[in-house]
Formats: structure tokens, sequence, C-alpha cells
């Protein structure tokens, strides 16, 4: 991808491209929809990544060429609050994530050098892999790298949930440029949202990660996002009269919770069951990782997904056709969806010399199903955004 995306800049720029930076998608592992409920989360960020080539531009305008939608956008800082380009039109929605992460550095007070840029990702989009956050990280670094300021990879991963709760739009909590930003090679992360501590956790060699793609994309997904927060957000403002001072869902026990849930509307009370219990359950779940209980691991994805998709309600028949089909597989411990929901990807957590049988397995038995031809393959861990 390096090579292609350099040939490109030179047609576009006239020159070689003086830097390229990466920055990984991730996969979650467990822990979902609890990061803006400062939650527990266990993502590992993966081999599948957005790469930009660039160099510094004379004068104050940046021109990105982005490659996937072979489409250029130019636009300058004096633009941005307009979301327009130089020429007073509107950005395309591509452009908002790193235009959103110029805004956001901005606002931060760091000098932002302009730039000439060509990008691509192989982070499939709207998929649940977190593709806006890649985009996202891979920009800060990009500029980091342009300006010379150096800072540590959470106040990098924090800018770029500006960028995208801002600017973007999105209400998202701070988990996928967490993963993008801090991802350490053969590990999963596991990250309170709250304190935002983190834990490298090592993944057991012998298990594998198989990613496994309904090719479903879902649209208005930020619209039911929002919503899904929204409730949250009702929920912790009704459970404070009776649990004085909680600030979260997060502060709120399976045990409290049961106590006072006939307060809440009913549908409220379901998003909020799952938020609860998925955060008692990522604990408890990473405590059987650490001492090897690899099926409880298992047991508490697949409880995971139940919960999304019959509280939380948002996975969609594929998924859940995708999930079906792997928990009855050979050598398969845990399967769910993964990310936001609605379509996309769902994690699978197999015995890794079984892997293969079991990728080919599912694909046949989804594609008789659906008749819909997935991409499934096996993820390796990878580090965070940096130098490509
Ligand atoms: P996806 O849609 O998988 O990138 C989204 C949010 C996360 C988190 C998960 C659900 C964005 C950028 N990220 O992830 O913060 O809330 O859903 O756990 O929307």
């Amino acid at each position: 991808m390096k090579q292609r995306l350099e040939e490109l800049f030179w047609q576009k720029f006239g020159q070689k491209p003086q830097y390229a930076v990466r920055a990984p998608g991730r996969v979650n592992l467990l822990g979902e929809h609890v990061d803006y409920n400062d939650g527990l989360v266990l993502p590992a960020a993966i081999d599948r990544a957005t790469l930009v080539v660039f160099s510094p531009a004379q004068g104050d305008e940046s021109r990105l060429y982005a490659a996937d939608f072979a489409e250029e956008a130019a636009f300058t800082l004096a633009g941005l609050p307009a979301k327009t380009q130089t020429d007073a039109s509107p950005l395309p929605d591509w452009a908002l994530y790193p235009a959103g992460v110029m805004w956001a550095l901005h606002a931060e007070g760091l000098n932002i050098p302009a730039l000439h840029a060509v990008f691509a990702s192989d982070v499939p989009r709207g998929s649940g892999l977190s593709s806006s956050a890649s985009v996202e990280m891979a920009f800060v670094s990009a500029w980091q790298t342009l300006a010379g300021w150096n800072l540590p990879p959470m106040r990098r991963a924090l800018l770029g949930q500006k960028a995208e709760n801002e600017y973007v739009g999105v209400n998202c909590g701070i988990m996928d440029q967490f993963a993008s930003a801090c991802g350490v090679q053969d590990h999963l992360l596991l990250l309170d949202c709250r304190s935002l501590d983190w834990q490298e956790v090592a993944l057991p060699p012998d298990l594998a990660i198989v990613v496994a793609d309904t090719t479903v994309r879902r649209k208005l997904t930020s619209g039911e996002y929002n919503l899904r927060r929204a409730a949250c957000e009702q929920a912790v403002q009704i459970l404070s009269a009776p649990l004085l001072g909680i600030r979260a869902l997060r502060d709120v026990t399976p045990q409290a919770f049961n106590q006072h849930a006939h307060l809440l509307p009913p549908e409220v009370e379901k998003r909020a069951r799952h938020v609860v219990e998925e955060i008692d359950r990522t604990a408890k779940a990473v405590e059987s990782l650490r001492q090897g209980d690899l099926p409880a691991f298992g047991e508490a994805m697949n409880a995971c997904h139940a919960s999304l998709r019959d509280l939380y309600e948002v996975s969609c028949p594929e998924l859940d056709v995708m999930t079906r089909i792997a928990q009855s597989l050979p050598g398969c411990y845990g399967a769910r969806l993964t990310g936001a929901g609605f379509g996309g990807c769902t994690v699978n957590l197999v015995k890794r010399e079984q892997a293969q049988a079991f990728a080919q397995a599912l694909a046949a038995g989804y594609q008789s199903e659906t008749g819909l031809s997935p991409e499934i393959y096996t993820c390796q861990t990878s580090n965070g955004a940096g130098q490509a």
C-alpha cells in the first residue's frame, strides 16, 4: 500500500513524500458500549491500518488526496469552523476526520503546519473495527511528525476523540482512539475509561482472534449510537435520586441496579442493564483470562452478544447468524459482535490450531444461510500509531 500511495503522491504533488505514518484499527474482545459509561474495555490494535504519506506544504493550505475515494480536499485553518474547503464548498465526509483532527489540535493551542498528504486504509469502513479512529490517529501522528511537538499517546487519543465528538458529531467514548494510539503487539489492552489507567494483558500464544465481516453495513448508525448514549445518561439521572453521588453507570453495581430498576422507563432499563452487567462481566472475565480459564472468558463473550442483541438492541440478523454458527463450531471459545453493532464484524476467540478449519466452516455456514460471502481472517495484534 505504501508504494502505491507514494506513486499517487508523485502524481499529485510532483515530488516524493517525506514521511509516512500508520495507525491501526482495533477489535474489542469485551466491554462493549461501556466506554462512554466510564467502564472497562478490552480491545487490541490489529494489523489493518490507515497509512498516510505526506510532506509539509508552503502557505496555509492543506491538500489531501483520499486514495480510497479518488477524491481531493483542500482546507485552511480559517475554513475549519464552517467545515468548508478553500473554494467554499463543503468538506466531503471523509475529510471531516483529518479536518476535525486539525481543528482539535488547533483548539489545544498546538502548532499545526499545512501539509500535502495522500492516504488510504484497509480497515473496512463502518464495520466495527474503528476505521474512523484509525484515520484520526494517523493524522494526529502526521501533524506531530511535522510540528515536532511530542504528546503522550493517551493525550493524542483524547484529541482524536475530541475531533470525533465535537467536529464529526459522533458522541463516542475513548476506546477506539486509545487502542489505535496505544496498541501493543501480542497483547490486549485493559482500559479503565474513567481513570484512563491501562494495562497490557498477554494474549495466550495458542489463541487466535478471528474477525468475521458480515459485509452488512448500516447507515444512520451515528444517530442510533447517540440515542443509546442518551438513554444511559437518562438512567444515571433517574438513578441518582436513590443512589446519591453516582456519576455514570460505572458507579451502579448489578445488585443496586436490580433494586432500583423499576424506576426506569422499560427501554432505558434494558439499555442500562446491559451496561451495568457488561462492566461487571468484563471485570470478572479478565480475571478468568489471567488465570488461563479460556472457556469462562469465552462464555462472557457469548453472554455479551446476547445482551447486545436483546437488551442494547444493536445487533442485526446477519450478526446473529454469524455468531450462532461460530458458537457451535469446534475450537471456538466465544463469539460476539464487535464495536458499535448494526452490522459489521464479529470477533471470535478460537484455538489457534483449529482457526483455519473454523474460518472455512463459518464462511460456508454463513453463506448458505444468508447468501452473502463473508470476509473471515485471523488477525494479528499490532503496535499503536507511529512511523510506517
Ligand atoms: P466502532 O463503531 O466499532 O468504531 C464505537 C465507538 C466506541 C465504542 C463502541 C462500542 C466510535 C468512533 N467509536 O466503535 O467508542 O463506544 O462503538 O463499544 O464511534
